[in-house]
């Protein structure tokens, strides 16, 4: 087994020590912290969840493995803060009304900090009235919002009401994912976009904010334009 099937099963066993040793090793080493995250922590945790469902696990140790899941991440996040910069955009997240599943929605915002925006995670059973005020407050672009449970993604469709209501629908770009909805789903409600994980959600951000892609973390000056300033100058 290699490291990330190493991380994968500390995931599973829910042992916390083995998960901060083996993400601290990998990073150290120099592996990519997404690698890190999607295929070893996520990894971990779909295995997780794929025994629940066939009941080879109870809910207490579903809940112990997302515990250990949140402290790699939060690992991950500290190992890898981004430099400080100007952010893309600004972006406001959160779990909506009603449901409680934060570890998806917990990636795509570490996925976006690295990406370059800033975000603002207003955690888990976000009331809309709420998110209504921090898109305002936080004069955010983006709106992302998360859902697993069935019974609560029409709590997404009641906040782009609100967001219309409040006369800022043509302010911000509305984004939604988890468990629980669909692109279709997406269209539906009026939403702008839809990404299935977390890592396209950043692309799907920069999308919506006509940001060119950069295919990386590199936003550095365009090389075109810096040839063409030497070109100009070595010819006066
Ligand atoms: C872990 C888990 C829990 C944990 C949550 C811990 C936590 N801190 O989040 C606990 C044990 C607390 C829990 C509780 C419950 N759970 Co639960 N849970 C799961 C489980 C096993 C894994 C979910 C998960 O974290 N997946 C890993 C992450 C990485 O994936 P993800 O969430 O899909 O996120 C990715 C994408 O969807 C996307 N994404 C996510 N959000 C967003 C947002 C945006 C804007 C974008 C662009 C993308 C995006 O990017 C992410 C990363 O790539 C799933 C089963 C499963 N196989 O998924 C059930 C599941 C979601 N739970 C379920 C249920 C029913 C419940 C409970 C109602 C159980 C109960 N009887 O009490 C409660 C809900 C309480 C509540 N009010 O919310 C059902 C939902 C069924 C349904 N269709 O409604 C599932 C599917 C299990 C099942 N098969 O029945 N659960």
């Amino acid at each position: 087994m290699d490291r990330y099937g190493e991380l994968a099963q500390a995931i599973v066993d829910g042992d916390e020590i083995q998960v901060l040793k083996t993400v601290r090793r990998l990073l150290k080493n120099g592996a990519d912290p997404l690698k890190v995250i999607s295929v070893g922590l996520v990894g971990g945790m779909e295995s997780v969840g794929y025994m629940f469902s066939k009941k080879e696990i109870f809910i207490s140790d579903v809940i112990i493995s997302a515990r250990v899941m949140k402290s790699g991440i939060d690992l991950v996040r500290r190992m890898c803060k981004a430099p400080a910069r100007r952010p893309l955009g600004k972006v406001v997240l959160g779990t909506v009304k009603g449901d409680i599943h934060d570890i998806g929605k917990n990636l795509v915002g570490i996925m976006l900090e690295i990406g370059g925006f800033l975000v603002y995670d207003l955690g888990v059973n976000v009331e809309p009235q709420q998110f209504v005020k921090a898109v305002k407050e936080r004069n955010a672009q983006i709106l992302a919002m998360s859902a697993q449970l069935t019974t609560t993604v029409l709590n997404m469709q009641t906040t782009i009401e609100a967001i219309k209501a409040a006369g800022m629908r043509d302010d911000v770009k509305i984004i939604i994912g988890g468990l629980a909805v669909s692109r279709r789903f997406a269209d539906k409600i009026g939403a702008d976009g839809y990404s299935h994980d977390a890592s396209s959600a950043v692309c799907l951000c920069r999308r919506l904010l006509k940001i060119r892609q950069t295919g990386g973390r590199n936003r550095g000056p365009d090389l075109r334009i810096v040839k063409r300033q030497r070109r100009e100058r070595s010819d006066t």
